[in-house]
């Protein structure tokens, strides 16, 4: 059996980031791999081990590089394959592991694979996407409009689940499997420790009929790319849309050579009744998809991903803590509450400052183009003000703006003299990298605190999970287990209160605020790790 998958990765902190908006190294405006390189070690000060970087693949950027026009070629803006190289030699000098992005449901429309295959009926690529003569349903584009683009040269309509310029790629064809396996070789044999899977769940569909959950041969497809022996060491977690447990044991299970774990999503509603539209609620939201899933893989065995923030998602304390007066105490409190749990942790960059959503007033700031998509939905029924409320508060923008190191006017992340390509973050001069650090209340020195206990304790990391609040308590207190040691782990919601805990515990050794064992007295969102005396 093909076995490690799963050996040590509660061990891993992963950092995600966004090539094109953490560090621009050359004054163009856009982050690059020179400008990763350059932050390494800011990095893994804080305590992650791994960096998970977004798509850097040649590619026209019709969705920040999640077109791919070459698999196994740098986007030019970010550098060369030397870049890569060197950062890849970078990580491993420093211990430190790196995960790719893989695309593998669609390549951008630039891509070779596309151009020939758009030719005609009759070479080596015809059957690499979905042509029809007439669109055989009516699938909708997660971006907005039809799914099915009719293409002059080929005569044909071809699909892209995604954006015009995302064509889907037809998995039923075994060139196109023989050819996705090509590029996670090359990238293995390059030294990529591990990939996030962009939409796996999608690349099995069972065309003409319509869309009905998974494809009938997705785990076949992906045992072809992750289950051989030249694959089985990866750490992989796939981006799916499932949360069906039955279908997560079947991806992820020890036995099934699949992936090593999923993002499951159904947590990143909280705070909102869709997308664009805000909805009252607090940390207990969270809280109680947390348990839900921290019971369900736990009894499974399976690897959990703690996460609260990607480039896909405005940032979570703006919907559900409060990002202006506690700021820093929201920050904390769900660090605490969510890394301290089983699993393993991702940390979206700017997370670790306690970057909350950002604002603007007009809709040509916006560069997002699933939120542009919806202004114009939007528009047809809501004045502009109101239209431009729904984009600020959903727009994938929020996580993408420039990275902010410092106050000065672009925040650090590229000259001053010039144009970063999406426009700085509103609150970019107040919070900033260089102002955390010089503050009393830095988040990321919290995050490295409650990283370092967690890297050092196998109870924090492996141990059991109990529960020891209630439902309806306005505060979440668990206890991590293992062998005769205890930790509780107490973090309180928005409003002051005395919490009695129903054992004695030593001197908190990690707290947001300063506070004593014997005071009852929790103020808002206020958190605290102690060691259980037993
Ligand atoms: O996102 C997958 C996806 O389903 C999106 O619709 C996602 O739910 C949406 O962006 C949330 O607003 C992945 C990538 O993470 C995203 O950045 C890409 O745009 C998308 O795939 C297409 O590759
Ligand atoms: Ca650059």
């Amino acid at each position: 059996m093909l076995c490690s998958k799963y050996s040590d990765f509660t061990k891993w902190v992963i950092y995600q980031i966004y090539p094109r908006s953490f560090m621009d190294s050359n004054g163009d405006g856009i982050g690059d791999l020179q400008g990763v390189i350059s932050k390494l070690d800011y990095i893994k000060e804080l305590g992650a081990n791994a960096v998970w970087l977004c798509p850097c693949f040649k590619s026209p950027n019709e969705d920040n590089g999640y077109d791919v026009a070459d698999y196994c070629d740098i986007m030019d803006e970010f550098g060369t394959m030397a870049d890569m190289d060197q950062l890849i030699d970078e990580l491993h000098k420093r211990s430190m592991k790196l995960i790719l992005d893989l695309v593998p449901n669609h390549t951008s429309t630039d891509h070779v694979w596309f151009r020939e295959s758009r030719k005609g009926k009759d070479n080596p690529y015809s059957d690499f996407y979905y042509w029809f003569d007439v669109p055989p349903n009516d699938w909708e584009s997660s971006f907005g409009g039809s799914a099915w683009q009719y293409d002059e040269m080929r005569g044909q309509y071809y699909l892209h689940t995604f954006a015009v310029g995302q064509a889907d790629l037809n998995w039923e064809n075994p060139a196109v499997v023989k050819a996705m396996q090509d590029v996670v070789d090359f990238w293995v044999d390059k030294g990529c420790d591990g990939f996030r899977i962009d939409v796996i769940d999608c690349i099995s569909k069972d065309l003409p009929n319509d869309r009905n959950g998974l494809g009938p041969r997705l785990h076949e497809y992906i045992r072809a790319l992750f289950g051989r022996e030249k694959t089985a060491h990866l750490f992989t977690v796939g981006e799916g849309h499932t949360n069906e447990i039955d279908d997560i044991v079947l991806h992820c299970a020890h036995d099934r050579n699949e992936l090593s774990t999923l993002f499951i999503f159904d947590h990143m509603e909280c705070g909102r009744s869709d997308k664009f539209t805000p909805k009252d609620e607090g940390l207990r939201a969270l809280r109680d998809y947390l348990v839900y899933w921290q019971n369900e893989t736990d009894k499974r065995d399976l690897l959990y991903s703690l996460f609260i923030e990607n480039h896909d998602q405005p940032q979570m304390i703006s919907r559900i803590g409060n990002d202006r007066e506690l700021r820093y105490e929201s920050a904390t409190c769900i660090a605490t509450m969510l890394y301290l749990l089983k699993g393993v942790p991702f940390i979206y960059q700017g997370q670790e400052i306690g970057m909350p959503a950002a604002h603007y007033d007009s809709i040509d700031d916006f560069d997002d183009v699933e939120c542009l998509g919806a202004y114009r939905k939007y528009r047809r029924t809501l004045s502009e003000e109101e239209a431009l409320e729904k984009v600020n508060f959903g727009s994938r923008d929020n996580a993408r703006h420039p990275m902010a190191w410092d106050d000065s006017k672009n925040c650090g992340f590229t000259d001053d003299g010039c144009e970063p390509w999406l426009i700085n973050h509103s609150r970019a001069k107040e919070i900033n990298v260089k102002n955390d650090l010089n503050s009393k209340k830095s988040v990321y020195r919290f995050y490295q605190e409650l990283l370092k206990l967690r890297a050092g304790n196998d109870v924090l990391r492996d141990g059991n999970v109990e529960v020891i609040s209630k439902p309806e308590d306005e505060f979440f207190a668990y206890i991590r287990s293992l062998n005769d040691e205890k930790w509780m782990v107490i973090c309180n919601f928005g409003k002051e209160q005395v919490i009695e805990l129903p054992s004695d515990c030593e001197e908190p050794v990690l707290a947001n605020l300063e506070r004593k064992t014997s005071d009852g007295l929790y103020r808002p969102y206020e958190c605290a790790v102690a060691k259980m005396i037993c």
